[in-house]
């Protein structure tokens, strides 16, 4: 199989599983990594999304073996949904890039709500190696993460940037020392699923709207989406526990 699931108390490990070509996308697992997110979806138990890669590598874009001779378009209409499942997931997604994350597997990773990388993992927007421009989100993503000066440099050059300098541009969360790569990203997607799902599904959006919002409009839509919050029993909870002076006991549930 070449997406994994594994269910887990509140959140789901989802891997991608082809190692010998370092989890290189083919059509077919750009589909099940869509269902995958869709299951978790799905699944009121499931709270969380945590991704990542099986072997040495996160996910090496496309599979340039695989492309055949249908127009690059086809292949964007498989992966386009992919990265706007992500994106629109009422979840947090978590995303532990465990070694390089080339081409359209770079902007899997920058698609997701927070990224760990192992210190030995790189970015690399190998596009213009091979004469494409950065997809699957990469021109959306790298402006707004980095800045213009340094998403042209990115796009254009399509050098390795190592995690850490990655971390330290604002492109990713943290980079981590390889061997607590893993452990640290599971307990982050723990403690996130013992958290408000609702409340951090608003902030998703909330977050994503202000991308392309002005601050008058962004204020309405805060406005709107803290109303929804508001209604949430989590934020009863949450008022509760802070004046009952005790660890707040989230549901995760929308009534
Ligand atoms: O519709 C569209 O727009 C098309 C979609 C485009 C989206 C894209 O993602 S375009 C970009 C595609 N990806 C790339 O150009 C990256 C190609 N890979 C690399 O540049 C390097 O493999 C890496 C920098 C990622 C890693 O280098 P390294 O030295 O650590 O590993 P390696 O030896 O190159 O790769 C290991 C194996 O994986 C190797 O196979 P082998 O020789 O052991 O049998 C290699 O061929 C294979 N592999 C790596 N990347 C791909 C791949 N096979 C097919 N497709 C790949 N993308």
């Amino acid at each position: 199989m070449t997406v994994l699931v594994e269910r887990r108390a509140g959140y789901r490990v989802i891997t991608l599983n082809r190692p010998e070509r370092l989890n290189a996308l083919t059509v077919d697992m750009g589909d099940a990594l869509l269902a995958a997110l869709a299951d978790a979806e799905a699944d009121g138990a499931c709270r969380v999304v945590l991704l990542t890669g099986a072997g040495r590598g996160f996910c090496a874009g496309q599979d340039l073996a695989a492309v055949g001779d249908a127009p690059l378009s086809d292949l964007l209409e498989h992966y386009n949904p992919l990265i706007r499942k992500l994106r629109a997931l009422p979840l947090p997604v978590v995303c532990a890039v465990n070694g390089v994350a080339a081409g359209a597997g770079a902007n899997l990773a920058l698609a997701c709500d927070i990224v760990l990388a192992a210190r030995s993992a790189s970015f690399v927007q190998a596009f213009a190696r091979i004469g494409l421009i950065p997809d699957c989100g990469g021109t959306w993503f790298l402006p707004r993460l980095v800045g213009s000066a340094r998403a042209r440099g990115l796009a254009m050059l399509a050098e390795p940037l190592p995690a850490e300098n990655a971390a330290e541009w604002g492109l990713i969360w943290q980079a981590v020392d390889d061997d607590k790569l893993i452990g640290e990203a599971v307990a982050l997607a723990a403690r996130l699923a013992t958290q408000a799902t609702q409340g951090l599904a608003l902030t998703k959006r909330a977050l994503d709207a202000a991308e392309t919002n002005d601050l008058d409009t962004q204020l309405d839509v805060e406005r709107d989406l803290q109303a929804e919050a508001g209604r949430t029993p989590d934020y009863a909870e949450g008022v509760r526990a802070f004046l009952e002076k005790r660890p707040a006991a989230f549901t995760g549930r929308s009534r």
